[in-house]
């Protein structure tokens, strides 16, 4: 044990002494080691979006089923979601990151829940889509949403105290009205 201690101990030396006898190879070596640290970063960013891409599908599908009134379709789409949330990995998150996962997951999962169990009753799934919408807003703008997303607001709904919504589409396909008022609403950011 001890005689493959040193001699991994020397071989490290002589590789170490190798790179001080050669300024560029050092120099390439600080260059690729600063891009690794960068690297680092992109990919966590990339798996935290990842982590919430389970959720995001399912919140587009609620969405997209709302907007045809397809309350049978939103509430199967909101069952799969509170499924997500069982499964969700926090591993991939930073602590910044997982503090605004844990502020809202409660009050998500309620809403999907809520979503899940009202087939039948469109407007009362409508309730709950709007604050859900707010969840995942915060979610993507927190972790990112690893696709382009459009945060669209409708004026209309709710006597005109107006709601708003994220979609993977930037042509207007109201959930709130809609076969009624497909195309009412604007998009107001642009998420990725
Ligand atoms: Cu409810």
């Amino acid at each position: 044990m001890k005689t493959l201690i040193s001699s991994i101990a020397l071989s490290t030396f002589f590789f170490v002494a190798c790179n001080n006898g050669n300024q560029t190879t050092k120099m390439d070596k600080n260059t690729s080691s600063t891009s690794t640290v960068d690297q680092g970063t992109k990919e966590d960013l990339k798996t935290a979006a990842g982590s919430i891409s389970g959720l995001l599908t399912n919140y587009l599908q609620i969405k997209n089923a709302l907007s045809k009134d397809n309350d049978q379709e939103a509430a199967t789409a909101a069952k799969d979601m509170v499924n997500a949330f069982g499964s969700f990995d926090k591993a991939a998150l930073t602590t910044e990151q997982a503090k605004v996962y844990n502020d809202i997951e409660e009050d998500a999962l309620q809403h999907a829940t809520h979503i899940a169990d009202n087939s039948g009753k469109i407007d009362h799934q409508r309730e709950h889509f709007e604050i859900l919408s707010k969840d995942i807003y915060d979610l993507v703008k927190e972790m990112g949403a690893g696709q382009k997303l459009y945060y669209t607001n409708c004026p209309m709904y709710n006597n005109n105290k107006g709601a708003n919504w994220l979609s993977e589409t930037k042509e207007v396909q109201n959930p709130y009205l809609g076969q009624s008022m497909p195309t009412c609403g604007t998009v107001k950011e642009e998420l990725n």
